[in-house]
Parts: structure tokens; sequence; C-alpha cells
């Protein structure tokens, strides 16, 4: 039986849209939309694109060509995904040119060492921004600019690993902001993605075929254990194996040129490049949706832990393998995450302090910003409470004072401070770089756990103790209503 089709995607046009009403019927619905009129002054768009209509690759071989980038093979399936190898993007055009032209590679090159003749080679995930920040292709439409990972990450790594190689992990982790490209039939397998953050995708040429499944629906696409998904909804997909498959309900999406799609986040989806495709897509989260990234740690956690359930007598320390097995699989652990939240918060606590002598009401809508952002971090500990190894962490995660020091940490309040400003059409208020603790504690008073974050109980006291302070009123917090029954 074929895929059901249930409808299709809201279409709008972006330049008639408020932030605002993207907040409210979007994002915090998390519904997905495809806006137009977005990309209109966008370098990418010029450069990236041939008279025709069609990718300039030759333009990506001249001025990218040394970049080593991850290609995935859409015939070869590995695991989950599609089989992945490392090459130049000289190397992918190349590939791309002599198939384009129905030409054999050259006997003894190295392309026929690295992908064969039947290769449908798709580039994916190019840190494309990380690599070349001077070359400013796109500029990051206002709606998507509420992003807490990508801005973390411009200033601290997710997860700091000894043991790795740090150049490739640098690499790799270092940021949610990529480029795709791919000649008509290159595809991406069904799935969620990373972290369940929000994407959006932006085409800068071609055509994408998305077939969409809401959350609601998930279940369907896993086998009875709840342990594999479905790999592609176009193939056969056993029916014993899959026995909800037939009835999920599809929402099917025709992409064209210049137009940008907000996919929320826990919306399982396959794409198709219907014509020769060029891409831009970041993956974010922020306080609408940093429930979805707690549940999916929660579950990855579990998952990790029953892996190795029957080595757990032999362990010298079972729970740091777990949490080492957890970061490596999904990219944080649990001490990742709340080492961010941490942070994030107290980046948050610096800007809020900062505005609380502005008496100008155009802030009202900056400060209400920060202060969800705090009632969502606030909500976050609230579950991590229950976490043990958290519960009873006795090292510090995050010392206020020790931090205010860092460069680092006073970057993150900035580009905090400038992203808001910058949403909320306002003059961004200027942090004072030299006097960040002091103005800061000056505003917000001492408190009795010294600005130490060991454990989620703590960080909830630090943020309870700041909006009193801050004199943040109840409409303002209404997440946080239930104030000292933590
Ligand atoms: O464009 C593609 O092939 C895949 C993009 C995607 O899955 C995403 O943006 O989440």
């Amino acid at each position: 039986m074929g895929v059901k089709i249930g409808g299709g995607i809201e279409r709008v046009n972006g330049k008639e849209l408020r932030y605002e009403e993207f907040v409210e019927r979007y994002l915090s619905k998390n519904q997905p939309v495809v806006l137009a009129g977005l990309m209109g002054d966008w370098r990418a768009c010029s450069d990236w694109v041939s008279p025709d209509g069609r990718p300039n690759l030759p333009f990506f071989s001249t001025h990218f060509g040394l970049s080593k980038v991850q290609v995935a093979d859409c015939n070869t399936r590995e695991f989950t995904d599609q089989k992945r190898v490392e090459m130049s993007v000289k190397e992918f055009i190349d590939h791309w040119l002599l198939l384009g032209a129905d030409k054999d590679p050259d006997d003894g090159s190295r392309q026929d060492s690295i992908c064969s003749q039947n290769s449908q080679l798709y580039l994916k995930d190019w840190h494309f921004v990380k690599e070349y920040s001077e070359y400013v292709a796109y500029r990051t439409p206002i709606f998507f600019r509420d992003d807490w990972l990508n801005l973390y990450l411009d200033h601290y790594p997710m997860h700091e690993n000894p043991t790795s190689d740090q150049d490739r992990s640098d690499l790799c982790c270092s940021d949610y902001r990529f480029v795709y490209m791919g000649a008509k039939g290159t595809w991406t397998p069904l799935h969620a993605d990373v972290f369940r953050s929000y994407s959006w995708s932006a085409n800068v040429c071609g055509q994408k075929q998305w077939l969409f499944l809401s959350p609601n629906q998930s279940h369907l696409i896993y086998d009875r254990n709840m342990k594999y998904s479905v790999y592609s909804i176009f193939e056969e997909v056993s029916e014993s194996k899959f026995h909800g498959f037939n009835k999920a309900i599809w929402l099917e999406c025709i992409q064209e040129a210049n137009e940008i799609i907000f996919v929320p986040s826990g919306w399982y989806h396959q794409v198709h490049n219907m014509e020769d495709t060029v891409s831009i897509n970041h993956n974010w989260f922020n306080a609408y949706n940093l429930c979805w990234v707690w549940d999916l740690l929660s579950k990855d956690y579990d998952e990790a832990k029953g892996y190795i359930e029957d080595i757990r007598d032999i362990c010298d320390d079972f729970e740091s393998l777990c949490q080492r097995n957890l970061a490596a699989n999904t990219g944080m652990n649990f001490h990742d995450f709340f080492n961010f939240l941490a942070r994030f918060s107290f980046a948050t606590l610096v800007c809020l302090s900062h505005l609380f002598d502005n008496e100008n009401t155009s802030c009202k809508s900056f400060n209400q910003s920060l202060t969800l952002n705090l009632v969502s971090i606030r909500e976050m500990a609230k579950k991590m409470k229950s976490v043990e190894c958290l519960a009873h962490n006795q090292n510090v995660i995050f010392d206020f004072r020790e931090n205010f020091t860092t460069p680092k940490f006073i970057q993150l309040c900035d580009s905090l401070s400038r992203t808001y400003g910058m949403i909320h059409k306002q003059q961004r208020t200027n942090i004072s770089l030299k006097n960040i603790w002091w103005d800061t504690v000056g505003k917000l008073g001492s408190c009795d756990c010294s600005y130490m974050v060991c454990t989620p109980e703590d960080l909830i006291r630090i943020i309870d103790h700041a909006v009193s302070k801050l004199g943040i009123n109840s409409y303002e917090m209404n997440g946080m209503s239930d104030n000292g029954s933590t």
C-alpha cells in the first residue's frame, strides 16, 4: 500500500508576517510552515546560482574547493543512515559534473577509491558559516534568531571530551548551521532532527519534496519494541515489522527555490531533491522546545543504560560510562545539558539586570523574552532534580564569580543581548564588560548560595532569588507561579 497523504503545509509571505505572529502560530504550536520572500538579498542566491537557475558548481570548486566535507551515498544504507565518506568539495563537484556528463570517472583517480560509479552523492552538514565566516552568504531570518544552540556553540563546546580527537570533534559539533548540495534524485531518509531541535531549510536553488509525519503519529513508524523506525517510506515497508505504518497520514510539501521551510520539533520527515538543489539549513532550540531536548536525552539515557546493564556489577563507575555513551550517541549528556542551562541562565540574568533600571517601555518585549527563557530553564531544572547524578553532584558546574572574568562568558552575554535586541528591534543595552560581576550582583544582591551551581536545586534557588530582586511580576513569570514548591 502507498503512502497516505493527508494534506500540505501552509505557505505564508514572510515579509508580511510579524515575529510575534510566527511565534504564536508556528513556533509555540510546533506547526510547520513554508515562508516565502525572505531570501531576496542573500549573496548565496546570486553567487551560488547560474543564470539558468541551476547550482553554479564551478563557483563552489573555485572558491571553496579545498573544504573537507561529509558526503552521503544515497544508494548505500549504513545502520539507520546513509553511508558517509569524506572528500573535498572539489572532488564532490567533479563527481557530480562527470555523472551529469554521463562519463565514467577516470580509472585510478581518487574518486574511484571514494565512491563507485553507482554512488549517488549528497553533500550534507557542511559547516559553511564556521568555515567561511567572512563570506556572508545569507542572514538568518528574524523568525529563527532565537537560537540558543548556535549562540552557545559560538562560545563553548557542548561536550568537552579530553579523550577524543579534539580537532575533529571541534568541527563536527562546532555549530548546527549547514549547507546541503545534491543532484536530482538525492535524498534524506526518514528521521526526526538531532536533539529533537527545530530546523529551517532554505532552497537557494532547486526543488525538494518533503514528507512530514506529526509527532502524535510517530509511534506508527516504529516496530513493536519502539526500537527501529522505518528507513524509507517509499521502499517496501514490512507490515509484520512495522504494523502501524499503513495507518500513518503524511503531509506533503514541494518546496521551490527561495522558499524556507520551518520544521518543528519531533516531526519525522523524509526529503527528496527533485532537481539539482543547494540548501541552507540550521538546527536550533529555545524556550519553546527545550522540553523536547530533555525528553530525548532522558529516553536516550535509559536506552544507553539498558545496553550495558549486564556489566553494571563489574564497572567501577557505571554512571560515568552511561553518560559517556549518551554523549557519544546523542551529542551531549546530562552534565553537558545542565552546564549549558546554568551558563545560559546566568547570561540571561546579566542581560536582565542590565535592563533593570531601564524605564523605557520598548524594553518590555525584550524583557519578557528573557523572562520566558528563565521560566523554561527553571521548569527544566525542576525536571532534572529527580536525576540522581545531578541532584547529588558535588562539583561546581558554574561559578558566576569565576566566569565573569572569562572573555567567553562576557561574549556569550553580549551575543545574547545583541540577539534579543535584534529580535525586538531596539537598541540593545550595553553590557559593561569590565564591571559585569559588580553590576549584576549589585542589582541582584548577595545570594546565600553565592552564585555557585552544583545541582538543579541551586539553579532554581538562584533564579528565584534573582527574580524576586528584579521585581519580575507574577504575570511575566506565570510559569513560576508555583515558587517555593520545588
Ligand atoms: O534537505 C535534506 O535533504 C534534509 C534536510 C533535513 O532533514 C532537515 O532540515 O532536517
